[in-house]
């Protein structure tokens, strides 16, 4: 291309981000609802100009003196047109000296980091000989098709920069490790690990034939596998060291969790826990005096006063109604939640909600999505690792890239690093997303969104402490307790200056409302905490299943919503039952508001966060691999269909034992088969005792969040399970007895007990289906013929 061109081209592309371009199509990326601008004078004159126009002044762009961010509130965050008419109002204000509408772009940094020069716009793809590579989705982008959203946490650039996980320790807390497991043992470490249910310093898990201690390997695996040795996969952070504090198979008590929590702090650096209280949906527990205190122990002095890192799973108990914000491990400020999105970016049917959540990473889903791949008992590897069990340590692996990256974080910085770099875009499908008044997109199912590897690891490298942190507790003086019944709602309003003085608090963290509640049926009551920037964090919803006349005794509330927030001015905290249980009645006895956070705003802050096109912008793949391979058929394409309308009863005897096809299903089952993942998505709300038919649709919510759930799962699916019981066919391992499982273990696959009891409906009155229940779906799928 010669000079000439060469300017034409820069024209152009200039013109364009001025905004005065004809048209405001633009094929490389979109409009976002900021703009850049230049104004000389200082902050005051930006804000006054702010003002002026509508606008609100993000603060100063990283370094550059005298060039601010604007937002206006009314412009869609991500748009494909320009908003001509607010470039022009604020261009043509004089004391504006340039102005620029900002366009997400292809870029790979965001915000105020630098930019740094790609490696290759096609960089070399990374290959790994181990066999369960290619199932590995959510490390490397498996997708067919460049029009299908990407797929993964971005984690191959962080190691082609050569992270790794490289002197990073990270412990399991969980029912044991097999530490001669081929694609564990180098990397396992013994001072990570122990045996606190028979207290000696060999973590093995105890066999028996369930397999029910398979848990704490699989976690172990998705961190730390080995990369490229022929076993299994590759851990996120394959050159960590992992060890196991088994915990979970016995009496966990106070102490035993304490034990764990604060095991060789000065050796570990992230603990990845996928257990906490039952996920019943009627239990409100957390942490007790032991526990607390090794916590506080923890981040004050572990990692040499820089603070253990603890990872979180935020819990299953979607289905059961349950909610994470009466799980007082997910809602401990000192954790780090996490919560799950399936394959399609979607909150799976076991994703509970709550406002201490901090970012989501990829697990199991739907019975089409795949799930979680990695080491399993009896030196074994699994595809199959299921539930918020499975995201935590993905979670624990990135956070292990981060800390290989940048050693001297403090566990602070590491929930500053989240916020600031989890992805809105590729969950933004989903309901429940709003912009708290720092600019930022925060979802109760999902956090600050979906954690990005690369972003976190670049900003990482160059990211400067945040300040010494602050507590602000506001009280009202002379409280009266305030009584509450059905139908009823008490707003308690609180002014606040941040506690001007040594801990003023100016730019917000955690914020906790600590209460004591007595009620006659605590699962009626809903919370909602607003913030004076208008933000509104539901602090507990309702729990049908949660009758309890314990109430809530000084129980502490987390919401990260409001992070980033300016906590001066009023809050109000709205406490409600709207139920139909009229004879519901209780008191409210004592609130206390506290906000963490630091008297300034983390720099980091200042440029505001600019979100960008998760797609576009992250796009690493080697693209030629869409090239050859076809799109693979859906089970419901391949499927024959059935053979005839009528109702054969499916017990009829089949060819021969060895035989698995039956010759006839009816249709409605078969449909029910070929599409139930499809179908079965609902939360249970959709659930209709009136109707008598299991597959019948029962009237959907309007308002409920549903991928066609419209079926009453597990109705259709004991009915279906009564009809394939044939003593003619081989029985599957998973027609067993399903119980909720006493345990912690958040790992629905675990529910298999005894294998030679007849199914039983655990949950009457939940409606989603569990993984169990899925490979149960898969075994008929397989006896009608279909290659699910
Ligand atoms: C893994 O091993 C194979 C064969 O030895 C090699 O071609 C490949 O480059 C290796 N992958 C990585 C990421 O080192
Ligand atoms: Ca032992
Ligand atoms: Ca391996
Ligand atoms: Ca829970």
């Amino acid at each position: 291309m010669g000079r000439f061109s060469a300017w034409l081209v820069l024209l152009i592309v200039a013109c364009s981000s001025y905004g005065l371009a004809e048209e405001g199509e633009d094929q490389t990326g979109h409009y976002t609802n900021t703009w850049a601008v230049e104004i000389h004078g200082g902050p005051d004159v930006a804000d006054l100009l702010a003002l002026d126009h509508d606008f609100v002044n993000l603060g100063q762009i990283g370094n550059l003196e005298d060039h601010y961010l604007f937002r206006h509130k009314d412009v869609p965050h991500r748009s494909r047109r320009e908003a001509h008419h607010h470039t022009k109002r604020l261009g043509d204000d004089k004391r504006i000296q340039w102005v620029a509408q900002q366009v997400g772009r292809d870029r790979s940094k965001r915000g105020p980091i630098p930019q740094q020069p790609r490696q290759s716009d096609n960089p070399a793809p990374l290959t790994f000989i181990d066999p369960y590579w290619d199932k590995q989705w959510y490390l490397h982008d498996t997708r067919t098709s460049t029009n299908l959203p990407k797929l993964d946490l971005h984690v191959l650039p962080v190691w082609r920069k050569g992270i790794t996980g490289k002197g990073v320790v990270v412990a399991v807390l969980d029912d044991g490790i097999e530490k001669d497991h081929p694609d564990l043992k180098d990397n396992y470490d013994p001072d990570a690990s122990y045996d606190f249910n028979d207290n000696d310093d060999d973590p093995q898990p105890r066999y028996e034939e369930t397999n029910e201690n398979k848990h704490g390997t699989r976690c172990a695996g998705e961190i730390a596998m080995a990369a490229n040795n022929s076993q299994c996969g590759v851990g996120i952070a394959f050159n960590a060291r992992i060890g196991g504090v088994r915990m979970l198979d016995g009496v966990v008590t106070d102490a035993v969790e304490a034990n764990s929590i604060g095991f060789n702090i000065q050796h570990v650096d992230i603990y990845s826990a996928s257990w906490g209280p039952n996920d019943d949906g009627k239990t409100v527990e957390g942490p007790e005096k032991l526990a607390r205190a090794a916590f506080e122990k923890g981040i004050r002095e572990g990692r040499g006063g820089r603070g253990s890192i603890f990872a979180w799973a935020s819990g299953n108990g979607g289905s059961n109604g349950d909610n994470c914000d009466c799980d007082g491990y997910t809602s401990s400020i000192y954790t780090v939640s996490i919560s799950s999105a399936s394959q399609q970016g979607r909150s799976p049917w076991y994703g509970e909600k709550c406002a201490s959540t901090l970012a989501t990473a990829y697990s199991s889903g739907e019975y089409k999505d795949q799930k979680i791949s990695s080491t399993d008992l009896h030196h074994a590897c699994t595809d199959s690792h299921t539930g918020t069990s499975a995201a935590a340590p993905l979670a624990a692996g990135v956070l292990a890239l981060a800390l290989e990256a940048n050693p001297d974080l403090t566990w602070r910085d590491v929930q500053h690093l989240i916020v600031w770099t989890s992805e809105y875009d590729p969950l933004s499908s989903n309901p429940g997303w709003f912009q708290n008044g720092a600019g930022l997109w925060v979802n109760s199912r999902f956090g600050f969104g979906l954690l990005n590897a690369e972003a976190m690891v670049d900003m990482a490298l160059t990211w400067k402490t945040v300040p010494e942190k602050t507590i602000c507790e506001v009280r009202l003086e002379n409280f009266q307790p305030r009584t509450l019944g059905n139908g009823e709602e008490i707003n308690i309003e609180m002014e606040t200056d941040g506690c001007q003085g040594d801990s003023h608090v100016g730019a917000l963290e955690h914020v906790q409302v600590k209460t004591t509640i007595d009620y006659t049926r605590r699962g009626d009551l809903r919370i909602v905490l607003t913030s004076p920037s208008g933000t509104q964090t539901t602090l507990l919803d309702t729990r049908r299943q949660d009758k309890s006349q314990m109430g809530f005794q000084d129980w502490p509330f987390m919401s990260t919503h409001t992070w980033g927030e300016n906590p001066q001015g009023k809050w109000t905290l709205t406490i409600e039952d709207k139920s139909d249980h009229a004879e519901n009645n209780g008191v409210v006895e004592d609130v206390v508001l506290i906000l963490h956070g630091t008297p300034e705003q983390p720099a980091y802050q200042s440029g505001g966060r600019v979100y960008t096109d998760y797609n576009r912008v992250q796009d690493d793949r080697n693209v030629d691999k869409f090239a050859a391979k076809p799109a693979p058929a859906s089970a419901a394409e391949t499927a024959p269909a059935p053979e005839s309308e009528d109702r054969v009863p499916i017990s009829e005897p089949v060819d021969s034992a060895d035989s698995v096809k039956i010759a006839k299903t009816p249709a409605k089952e078969t449909e029910f088969l070929v599409n139930w993942q499809d179908r079965l998505a609902g939360d249970g709300s959709e659930f209709n005792p009136e109707n008598s038919d299991p597959f019948q649709p029962a009237e959907p919510e309007a308002d409920t969040f549903m991928d066609g759930g419209d079926l009453r799962p597990w109705e259709a699916f004991k009915y279906l399970h009564r009809q394939m019981k044939s003593p003619t066919r081989p029985r599957h391992p998973a027609q067993a007895y399903y119980k909720p499982s006493p345990l912690y273990i958040r790992d629905p696959s675990l529910d298999i007990r005894d294998p030679s009891l007849d199914i039983r409906d655990p949950w009457p009155s939940q409606n989603a289906l569990g993984e169990s229940e899925a490979d149960l779906v898969n075994y008929y799928l397989q006896l009608l013929g279909y290659d699910p």
